[in-house]
């Protein structure tokens, strides 16, 4: 009996090796590694706009990427391309350049500028990647704002228009960057109840099902924006808002208003207190866990691959919101 060595025995002998190499290795990599980052603080647009600091931050990140070329990844152009790029595909610039007619001739921004590859035009709406996709954007933008304004603990503010059903005033402001004049909605313009109302949004988050919480799923193999079904998330408080807002942000080119960001950090900061808050599973079919989208940036313009798998916990490492109020609770 002793001098038999079962092969267990021996793999488990291997293992504890292998243990105590890891053990060294681990104690010697705080001097050598950086400290992972605190997770950055997102609060609502009111409270972030008391904060003069807070206030020129942003402005100062939108600013700077406005201020980049519209073929830096980073830019401000090229962000809202992502989502979405008006009468692309570029061969409509390409003839709208070589024409002489001059209401053909109306494109201004680098037209003919393609990205390779080609990147724009990804926003997945009415499908399950709605939630993901616009999750993983909202993070690259702040990561870009972050590197712009050097301000390493940035965090982007939410507009909590179910607490304040009006535009917020700080992007009414003229001669900030903060301002979009294509809006039909004014600073006196109020949001229906029946989008944005507690209750509303109560009901919302009782929907313990994250195939009815969130949109139609579609399969693995189909285009990232092929249209299913739009949940009540998406359906209602989300498009009503963009509709509401106007202007740029009643289109798909929405992400050219900054209030677009603070938006759709309040439908994020919904499926967190839906996900996390509440306890409500999210879905574990791989045709929506094993998603890749490749279209984002890292904070240098690199390109960057996310999958839908690893976003799911960047409420846990990432970003913590305050205490919105959200739903009657
Ligand atoms: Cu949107």
């Amino acid at each position: 009996m002793l001098a038999r060595v079962s092969p267990s025995h021996t793999s488990l002998r291997r293992a504890s090796v292998v243990v105590g190499g890891l053990a060294l290795l681990l104690a010697a990599a705080p001097a050598e590694q950086p400290a992972a980052p605190a997770p950055v603080k997102r609060i609502s647009i009111a409270e972030f706009a008391k904060d003069p600091k807070k206030l020129a931050s942003l402005r100062k990140g939108v600013k700077k990427m406005r201020s980049l070329n519209s073929t830096d990844p980073r830019s401000w152009t090229f962000q809202a391309n992502i989502h979405w790029r008006p009468l692309f595909p570029v061969y409509v610039y390409q003839q709208a350049n070589l024409s002489a007619d001059p209401a053909k001739r109306l494109f201004g921004d680098d037209p003919g500028f393609t990205p390779e590859p080609n990147v724009f035009n990804q926003c997945p709406h009415g499908n399950w990647l709605f939630l993901p996709w616009h999750r993983a954007y909202l993070w690259r933008f702040e990561e870009i704002c972050r590197e712009l304004t050097g301000q390493n603990s940035f965090g982007l503010p939410y507009w909590n228009w179910s607490k304040d059903p009006k535009i917020p005033a700080v992007f009414f402001d003229n001669t900030s960057q903060l301002y979009d004049s294509t809006r039909s909605a004014t600073p006196v313009s109020t949001l229906n109840p029946s989008a944005v109302a507690p209750t509303v949004i109560e009901n919302i988050l009782d929907q313990p099902n994250f195939l009815l919480f969130a949109s139609g799923s579609i399969a693995a193999t189909a285009g990232q924006r092929t249209g299913a079904s739009y949940g009540p998330l998406e359906g209602n408080p989300h498009n009503t808002v963009h509709g509401f807002v106007g202007g740029n942000m009643g289109q798909y080119i929405s992400p050219l208003d900054p209030v677009f960001w603070t938006h759709h950090n309040m439908i994020e900061a919904l499926w967190v207190e839906w996900n996390m808050k509440r306890g409500n599973p999210n879905t574990n079919d791989p045709a929506w866990a094993q998603r890749t989208f490749t279209e984002f940036v890292d904070r240098a313009g690199n390109p960057v691959n996310v999958t839908v798998f690893e976003m799911i916990r960047y409420p846990l490492l990432n970003y913590r919101y305050d205490d919105p109020v959200l739903g009657v609770a």
